[in-house]
């Protein structure tokens, strides 16, 4: 349910003395509202019993709306006490909220130099897929306890995408716990990621993922391309170290696009953290999806930032 684009939060905020207005005295706030200078956006006329609230843990659902509705959960992903569609690093907690270059995105996860805005914010609550993200299978794909989940107990290839803008730039970051892995099928390996789908029509992606090799038994984090070809060429992935970044710069056959990828990886005893940056834009549209082959996975969250390219 919660994908906030954070530009769009700004017009909430307009200068009318209701709750949710700006304020620098308690004299601008009506009524019982409050003008309460703990809230995240900074001083705001609010309700009584959103007072206090910065820690984004209970509060009224709507602190604009005409009318209290009572105390709802707002939800906090990373329990830093700042509220995700507030929190300008929604999935690392930065209760300081530092953001050095003033740019919307917090320093903890802003990809690089120059303007970054959140696009959206997937933190997975409730029990549907939020509308924005779109399921190549819906069977295969399920919302519960915090996490999307993919189940695939074939050698098959399922993704769950967002197509935000075309010809930006977009970085991606998610972390996920494989629970499954099918069974080998032809001797083809198992992955789990983030892709950058360059050309839907031909079905080709740059994508980082953590793959599982049924041959050698490891699992090792590549990039991987299936760029100019219908399948995965294993030939032209690349070994992830974790926390290195890697790029990979690929040409698609059919599109003559290119297309430049940038990959970073954490790998923690039962999570992976992945981060992938798209950083040519192209015609062929700007979609970037969750994606597994073969496995059951929860993914945790998926953010995605869109701004200028991370320097080489
Ligand atoms: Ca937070
Ligand atoms: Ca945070
Ligand atoms: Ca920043």
């Amino acid at each position: 349910m919660r994908a906030l684009v954070l530009a769009g939060l700004a017009g909430c905020f307009a200068p009318t003395y209701a709750p949710g207005s700006p304020c620098t005295t308690q004299a601008e706030c009506p009524g019982d509202l409050v003008c309460d200078p703990a809230q995240p956006a900074g001083p705001t006329c609010v309700r009584p019993d959103d007072v206090g609230t910065p820690d984004g843990t209970v509060v009224d659902s709507a602190p604009t709306d005409a009318a209290s509705d009572g105390p709802d959960v707002r939800s906090d992903h990373d329990g830093d006490g700042v509220p995700d569609e507030l929190d300008n690093c929604p999935h690392i907690g930065n209760p300081e909220q530092t953001n050095e270059d003033d740019d919307g995105v917090g320093d903890v996860c802003d990809p690089g130099a120059g303007k970054h805005e959140i696009a959206a914010f997937f933190g997975f609550d409730g029990t549907d897929l939020p509308p924005e993200l779109v399921p190549d299978d819906p069977q295969a794909w399920s919302v519960a306890d915090g996490f999307a989940r993919a189940t695939i107990t074939t050698n098959a290839l399922t993704s769950l995408t967002y197509d935000p803008l075309s010809n930006a730039n977009v970085s991606v970051t998610t972390t996920f716990t494989i629970d499954a892995i099918a069974p080998p099928t032809m001797g083809q390996s198992r992955n789990v990621g983030i892709a950058h789908q360059h050309s839907p029509a031909a079905n080709t992606a740059n994508a980082c993922v953590l793959n599982y090799d049924f041959n050698t038994r490891a699992s090792t984090l590549w990039i991987l391309s299936t760029m100019g070809a219908q399948t995965i060429n294993e030939a032209e992935f690349s070994d992830i170290e974790a926390g290195t970044t890697y790029s990979i710069r690929t040409t698609d056959a059919t599109s003559q696009n290119t297309a430049l990828l940038e990959c970073t990886a954490e790998q923690a005893p039962t999570q992976v953290s992945i981060s992938g940056a798209k950083i040519v834009p192209e015609s062929a549209g700007n979609r970037v999806s969750l994606r597994t082959r073969g496995t059951t996975t929860r993914f945790d969250y998926m953010f995605v930032v869109l701004g200028p390219p991370i320097p080489l």
